[in-house]
């Protein structure tokens, strides 16, 4: 029985399940298709990055001696979608008799992987991706009778499950989480140690031009894509990570600063979410480097919640919850998204530099896309399906199954507190502590109503005024509610007032 193998663009791993099964019989299908690289307007780097990816692996795999059929983007007319190009495989090796692949990370994939088996009339396995630590059954199982499915409780389960950082039954350090400890602002005479960058090879260089050809509009500019394309230099980009920046990165994991976009962040989502790296290699080399007293315990905890903690914890809510959260928009916003979410041009300092950054590298760390754009998006009101649209665009590691947990669940509060307990709103006094964006803003932090006041300012509090019906009972929210309570009648009608001009003028701000 010869069978063949589909490999997504995500699924660039060699230890993949549906590669563990492969023989020399076996044909092994990689495609670059136009569904998949249009069903949003992905950022170039993204593109450039999966299908150089993607190529470099297909190499890898014809040098150990497997049958590989790579269909190259535009090169095989009719060839739009999956489902094409395993129609087209299947009728260039006639002699195949079943199909292979690794469950898909999108919902809108998934569904059509699902379909083959009918329409192919051929047996489809579809084996779990235990490239995640906690599959689908072990999240249920967690999720089940819970009333408040919170990530630190999975996380802890996460922590016994694994080994990581325990000893025993008790957590290294006598503490679950050292959160407390990673809130501090960054100097900004701080050296910054920048991440290790790729010079494109010959294959990628092939890659650009293509993208230029077929995607000239699409976010970012093929000229400074230095991303890793290969499992080994990932690896030696996280390695270098681990020795240069892990020391300091649970200090400053949510700080910002001007032009600077990596801070001490690792980049590692993108290689991560492709499958150039694996996530228990990682804890491993963090856990290592904590024993050998490289790095501090709130670094090395830190990291590694976000890995076993706050990645799993999404992909399995993802699956849990899929497809009616996708549905979900709790706080009924609509807004259109202003046009600088995808110019860039802005007076506000910290959006102009979070967009900026989105354009240049096709990342911003998280801080930015949670408190900045993301922030900006809650207060505002703007559409829950155009700003996860962004997001799953601009980000080179964005797909949905981790993208959209994120922005409509912990961004937007659009799941009505499923993923977080109060929403994710600030007004310009916390991007004033965590930055230094403000002291280089046109606007001014300080104030509320005036001519230059911030608008992150009356927005907070016209968010809370709003939305008081779905938020008021929130004991997180207790505070903030007391402080608009005892404001005035005029204060609040002229910070009202303010906040509907700035809502009307979006495009001008
Ligand atoms: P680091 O700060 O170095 O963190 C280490 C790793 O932990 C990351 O590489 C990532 O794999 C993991 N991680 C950290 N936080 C999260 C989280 N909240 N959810 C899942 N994994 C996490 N992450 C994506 O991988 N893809 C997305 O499309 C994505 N969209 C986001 C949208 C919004 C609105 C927000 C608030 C967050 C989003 N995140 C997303 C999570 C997080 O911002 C990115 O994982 C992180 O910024 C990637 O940069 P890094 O590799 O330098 O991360
Ligand atoms: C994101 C992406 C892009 C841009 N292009 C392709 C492609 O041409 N072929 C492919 O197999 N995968 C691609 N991908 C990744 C898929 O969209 C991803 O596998 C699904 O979204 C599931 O996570
Ligand atoms: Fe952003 Fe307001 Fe600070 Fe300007 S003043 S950088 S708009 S928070």
């Amino acid at each position: 029985m010869a069978k063949l193998i589909v490999i997504l663009g995500d699924q660039l791993s060699p230890a993949l399940a549906a590669l563990r099964q492969v023989s020399t019989d076996d044909v092994i299908l990689l495609a670059e298709v136009g569904s998949e690289a249009s069903y949003v307007a992905h950022h170039k780097h993204k593109i450039i990055l999966i299908f150089s990816a993607m190529r470099h692996f297909s190499t890898v795999l014809q040098q150990q001696g497997l049958q590989v059929c790579y269909l190259r983007f535009a090169e095989h007319s009719g060839i739009e979608s999956m489902t094409d190009a395993v129609n087209y495989t299947l009728q260039q090796y006639p002699t195949l008799d079943g199909i292979t692949v690794t469950h898909c990370g999108e919902y809108r994939l998934q569904q059509e992987i699902n379909s083959w088996q009918q329409q192919f009339s051929l047996p489809l396995s579809i084996l779990d991706d235990d490239r995640f630590i906690c599959d689908a059954p072990r999240f249920a199982a967690w999720a089940k009778d819970k009333k408040q499915l919170r990530m630190e409780y999975f996380y802890r389960d996460m922590r016994r499950y694994t080994g990581l950082l325990m000893q025993g039954d008790t957590p290294e350090g006598g503490k679950w989480n050292y959160d407390a400890e990673n809130r501090k602002a960054c100097p900004a005479d701080l050296e910054q140690i920048p991440p290790l960058r790729f010079a494109p090879d010959a294959i990628t260089a092939e890659v650009v031009c293509l993208v230029e050809q077929h995607f000239p509009d699409n976010m970012g500019s093929s000229d400074n894509f230095c991303y890793a394309v290969t499992g080994k230099d990932a690896r030696r980009a996280f390695l270098h990570f681990v020795q240069q920046q892990l020391p300091v990165f649970g200090d400053y994991q949510d700080a910002m600063l001007l032009n600077q976009p990596f801070i001490f962040h690792s980049l590692c989502s993108m290689y991560l979410n492709c499958g150039l790296l694996d996530v228990r290699w990682m804890c491993n080399k963090v856990q290592q480097a904590y024993q050998q007293g490289l790095v501090p315990l709130n670094a090395a905890e830190g990291f590694i919640r976000q890995l076993i903690g706050w990645r799993e914890y999404v992909r399995g809510l993802y699956w849990l919850l899929m497809p009616d959260y996708k549905q979900r928009n709790g706080l009924q916003a609509k807004r259109d998204l202003p046009g600088f979410y995808w110019h860039g041009k802005t007076q506000m300092r910290c959006m102009q530099q979070a967009v900026q950054h989105t354009i240049e590298h096709a990342y911003s760390h998280h801080i930015q896309r949670l408190m900045i754009t993301g922030n900006f998006a809650l207060l505002a009101g703007l559409s829950v399906k155009q700003v996860t649209d962004w997001y799953l665009a601009v980000y080179a590691d964005a797909y949905e199954w981790v993208e959209l947990p994120n922005t409509l669940g912990m961004a937007l509060f659009a799941d009505g507190g499923v993923l977080a307990s109060k929403p994710y709103a600030a007004s310009g006094a916390y991007i004033n502590r965590m930055s230094n964006y403000c002291k280089n803003c046109a606007y001014n932090v300080k104030h509320t109503t005036e001519a230059d006041a911030c608008p992150f300012n009356a927005l907070y509090w016209d968010f809370l005024n709003r939305n008081q019906q779905q938020l008021a009972a929130n004991p997180r929210l207790a505070l903030p509610f007391a402080n608009w309570h005892k404001r005035s009648d005029s204060d609040k009608a002229a910070i009202l007032a303010k906040a509907a001009a700035t809502l009307q003028q979006l495009e001008q701000l």
